[in-house]
């Protein structure tokens, strides 16, 4: 069939938007029409050429929801009509991963969904004859695109797919950290380095776990109405500090952070948000995805005295068990989507999202189909 899609051609160029060929779906594969997808910093990590795994000509975006039109061959736990969320990390349930009960990293097609490629090694995306990649397994930006059954949440039929797209990927990441990964506890001192659209997720997590002091830390200034608006009680604009950003973050937490989040993917900023941990027991989280060759670094002594550091993907979340329930804890009213959705666009106007991204001045662009 044919469908329209923004393809992202070569890294730093804009995405343009054609209409491509797309095969049906194979074994284990469904057909999913996307109906909405944010655009998360990652896309444009990926499209600035940053990303080790990069490949193109390939179609972006990982933040999706729609209905099922087709299955394939062996398909059993999804049908025609159904409503669901495409998974960047899918849900087997039968690697050793999934059964380890220690990760929700499944395994089972990781290794060509960073290729580029369905699990049996090749595309169903092409553009005059030639293949054009799938991104992270997903490419939700295009109106049709195949995703492997593992990689899909049934959600309700009644939750409206330009709000719960963002389940996806940026809620799920921000409130599973803190949940799943984290296990914040009421009354602990929270950290959050980078209030975009998974700092703040972050926080809203943060305020849901009963987090005491929720410390948020942005150099965009709009930053603090925004962090505030979700359960923020304190803002550090690190170009208004005197001096070092780590002690000064220490003495407000008196102490250091129980928890820090790092949620931009700048490797100076994950030191910082590892030494402002508290001294013997403190753990600090990276969500921020950092480009090709770069690297943490820190004294050993920070570790030796009892700071921890972690990383999370996706939150942690087992994408097909939580996300259906994180739909209903939107819909139940316990979490907020719809304000942090600033802008929404048609596919045609998908780089001005981009842009708004680039410029801080969205926290999270939708693309309605
Ligand atoms: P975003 O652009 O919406 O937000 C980034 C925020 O960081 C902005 O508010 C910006 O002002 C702030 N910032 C930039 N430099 C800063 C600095 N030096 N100090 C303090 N604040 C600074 O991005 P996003 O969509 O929220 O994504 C954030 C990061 O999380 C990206 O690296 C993205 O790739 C990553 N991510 C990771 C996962 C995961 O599963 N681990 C999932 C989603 C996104
Ligand atoms: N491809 C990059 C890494 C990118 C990355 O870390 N992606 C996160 C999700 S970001 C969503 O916005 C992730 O899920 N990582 C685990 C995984 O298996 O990819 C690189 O550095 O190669
Ligand atoms: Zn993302
Ligand atoms: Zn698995």
């Amino acid at each position: 069939m044919k469908t329209r899609a923004a393809v992202a051609f070569e890294a730093g160029k804009p995405l343009e938007v054609i209409e491509v060929d797309l095969e049906g779906p194979k074994e284990g594969e469904v057909l999913v029409e996307i109906r909405a997808t944010g655009i998360c910093h990652t896309d444009e990590f990926t499209l600035s050429g940053a990303d080790p795994e990069g490949i193109f000509p390939a179609i972006l975006g990982h933040e999706g929801a729609g209905v099922v039109v087709d299955v394939g061959p062996g398909v059993t736990t999804l049908k025609k009509g159904d409503h669901v969320i495409p998974l960047y990390t899918p849900e087997c349930r039968e690697c050793d991963y999934c059964t380890s009960g220690k990760t929700n990293l499944c395994q089972k097609i990781r290794t060509t969904q960073g290729q580029g490629v369905m699990p049996d090694g090749t595309s169903r995306f092409s553009i005059k004859g030639e293949p054009a990649f799938h991104y992270m397994g997903t490419s939700t930006f295009a109106n049709h695109t195949v995703v492997p059954e593992i990689a899909l949440a049934k959600v309700r039929e009644d939750a409206p797919f330009e709000s719960i797209c963002y389940i996806g990927c940026g809620v799920t990441t921000g409130i599973g950290a803190v949940i799943n990964t984290a296990k914040v506890r009421p009354g602990d001192n929270v950290v959050v380095f980078g209030l975009g659209g998974i700092g703040l997720n972050v926080i809203q997590g943060a305020r849901l776990a009963g987090a005491n002091m929720i410390v948020g830390v942005d150099i965009n200034p709009a930053r603090k109405a925004w962090g505030e608006r979700f359960g923020m009680t304190h803002f550090v604009n690190p170009k208004e500090v005197e001096g070092d950003l780590v002690p000064y973050i220490v003495d407000l937490t008196k102490g250091g952070a129980d928890y820090s989040f790092e949620c931009i993917g700048n490797v100076d900023v994950m030191r910082q948000a590892l030494e402002c941990c508290h001294k013997g027991w403190g753990t600090s989280i990276i969500i921020g995805v950092a480009g090709a060759g770069q690297e943490i670094s820190t004294r050993p002594f920070q570790l030796v005295t009892g700071r921890n550091w972690r990383g999370t993907a996706f939150g942690g979340a087992k994408g097909r068990t939580d996300v259906p329930k994180i739909v209903d804890w939107y819909m139940d009213g316990k979490i907020q989507i719809d304000p942090m959705i600033t802008h929404t666009m048609g596919l045609d106007k998908i780089n001005d999202g981009f842009d708004l991204m680039r410029k801080g001045e969205s926290i999270r662009g939708v693309v309605k189909f």
